[in-house]
């Protein structure tokens, strides 16, 4: 029995590194809030409060750092339109206009080997322009708007994108990518920088140019803004206007999870107390 048990454990250990070793990305998500931002390369204020925060784009396509340049992204999604926001630093500013960010979508969550018919590959320039990839379906009509601030520390990049196939279901996901591409003043490449996908000698897995197959994911909150936690009043007004439609406050669930709180720290000195 005891060998049998050894046995299985060696199996699932084995069957497990081999799975490793077919897939090496990063298996990234993120998901995508519901608000919208006012699209002029200012941070707005549902920027900021975003629960997934940023993602780095940090991943050297070949292993190794060549270049100072770094990027960072976070996502929003409303009714109709998709929301990206990007911190770029980039010590060389490329002749040519060839740094850019690039983003990356496979909309029907394929995980195919080459691109689907709703695949993109958008390049997103530092002057506002955007091109795309050579195997990108969809195409640069897909950005709605595009804006780029510059301040001490490097780009700020905010665009909107409306998807081919339209607005998932709340909750579901389709593929994600992004890129860094840094050149140098004379426009030689410098450096790639990868979110998800693995193309390092390691990984050896096909850049996100040709195949959707290691893209990350991006999943589409529900499709209302989500509850800010407000700072708890002293004293309900009484004289306040009752507003048939107003928010109900969660102070049942507060109150029991306080009340689950003093029970089960209640317990624990019992417990304790008993040790002693
Ligand atoms: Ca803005
Ligand atoms: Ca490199
Ligand atoms: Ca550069």
């Amino acid at each position: 029995m005891k060998k049998t048990l050894s046995l299985l454990i060696a199996v699932v250990l084995v069957l497990g590194m081999m799975s490793m070793g077919v897939s090496a990305n990063r298996g990234l998500s993120y998901t995508a809030q519901y608000a919208t931002p006012v699209i002029d390369g200012v941070v707005d204020e549902c920027w900021t409060n975003v629960a997934d925060g940023w993602t780095q784009i940090d991943f050297p396509h070949d292993g190794s750092v060549d270049s100072v340049c770094s990027a960072r992204a976070k996502m929003l999604h409303d009714d109709s339109l998709v929301y990206v926001l990007v911190e770029v630093t980039d010590a060389t500013v490329a002749e040519g206009n060839n740094d850019a960010l690039e983003i990356y979508f496979d909309e029907d969550n394929c995980k195919d080997v080459a691109y689907c018919d709703v695949s993109t590959q958008l390049q997103m320039h530092l002057d506002e322009t955007v091109t795309k990839g050579t195997n990108s379906i969809g195409d640069i009509d897909m950005i709605k708007e595009y804006k780029v601030t510059t301040n001490e520390n490097g780009y700020i990049l905010e665009f909107s994108i409306a998807l081919m196939n339209g607005m998932p279901a709340a909750g579901s996901s389709i593929g994600l990518e992004f890129m860094y591409n840094d050149n140098d003043e004379d426009g030689n490449f410098l450096e790639a920088l990868r979110w998800n996908v693995d193309t390092t000698p390691d990984g050896g897995e096909t850049p996100p140019y040709m195949a959707v197959d290691n893209f990350g994911t991006l999943v589409f909150a529900e499709y209302v803004a989500p509850v800010v936690d407000e700072p708890a009043a002293d004293e309900p007004a009484t004289d306040a206007p009752v507003v048939d439609d107003a928010p109900v406050a969660p102070v049942t669930a507060d109150a029991g999870i306080v009340v689950a709180a003093v029970v089960m720290a209640a317990a624990a000195g019992v417990v304790l107390s008993k040790k002693h």
